[in-house]
């Protein structure tokens, strides 16, 4: 079932059960190679995420700013987006470009997202594609300008959200998350992906 809310194209239910979790076991190769960190803000604020990527690119911040690196913090390159993210990426938008990026943000109990805009990238005619895995989680969506009104949807494990045209800029963010909510991770949690094209450049 395909919602559009605020020009954010919701996929609800996009991925069965047994696609949830083989793509959550891709996810455990991608972090073991390229584990979850706790990501600092410029201002030196710990963020309540914990966040990874696989890719070409993978987005981070520290106290020196927030940017894509073609390196975990660690050193080590960024795994390859596994193929089944990829089929997601390019059957929702049609694109036959791969995405650079794939951001994994994890959230655990009392995480949340503030309202943010995904602007780090060249180009805003790609849309950015986002899965929900496990917890069920409150997005907000807003306008291209902070302010106004906004209205929130719940996502849940299986849901594709395409934040393209005129959404691509708008404020975004996750309130809440309802803790063990869902079964798919042993632990609770929710992951969220997003997948991003960074640069025109080939
Ligand atoms: C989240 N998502 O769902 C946070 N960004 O946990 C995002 O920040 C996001 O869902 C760009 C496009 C779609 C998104
Ligand atoms: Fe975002």
């Amino acid at each position: 079932m395909k919602l559009t809310v605020r020009g954010f194209d919701v996929f609800k239910k996009y991925l069965n059960r047994a696609a949830q979790e083989s793509m959550v076991e891709d996810l455990r190769g991608v972090l073991s190679e390229a584990p979850l960190v706790q990501p600092v803000t410029p201002s030196g604020k710990p963020m309540s995420v914990r966040m990874s990527a696989a890719g070409s690119l993978g987005w981070i911040t520290d106290r020196t700013g927030y940017r894509y690196a073609d390196r975990h913090p660690s050193g080590g390159s960024w795994p390859d987006i596994p193929e089944d993210i990829l089929s997601v990426w390019h059957t929702v938008t049609g694109l036959d470009r791969v995405p650079d990026c794939c951001l994994i943000n994890w959230y655990g109990e009392g995480a949340r997202m503030g309202l943010h805009q995904d602007k780090d990238e060249g180009d805003f005619s790609w849309p950015v594609v986002s899965i929900s895995l496990g917890d069920d989680a409150l997005f907000r969506m807003g306008n291209v300008t902070r302010g106004g009104k906004t209205e929130s949807i719940w996502l849940n494990s299986g849901d594709v959200v395409v934040m393209g045209g005129e959404a691509r800029l708008a404020y975004h963010g996750i309130d809440r998350v309802k803790h063990g909510s869902s079964p798919l991770l042993r632990n609770g949690g929710r992951i969220n992906l997003t997948l991003r094209v960074v640069s025109d450049a080939t």
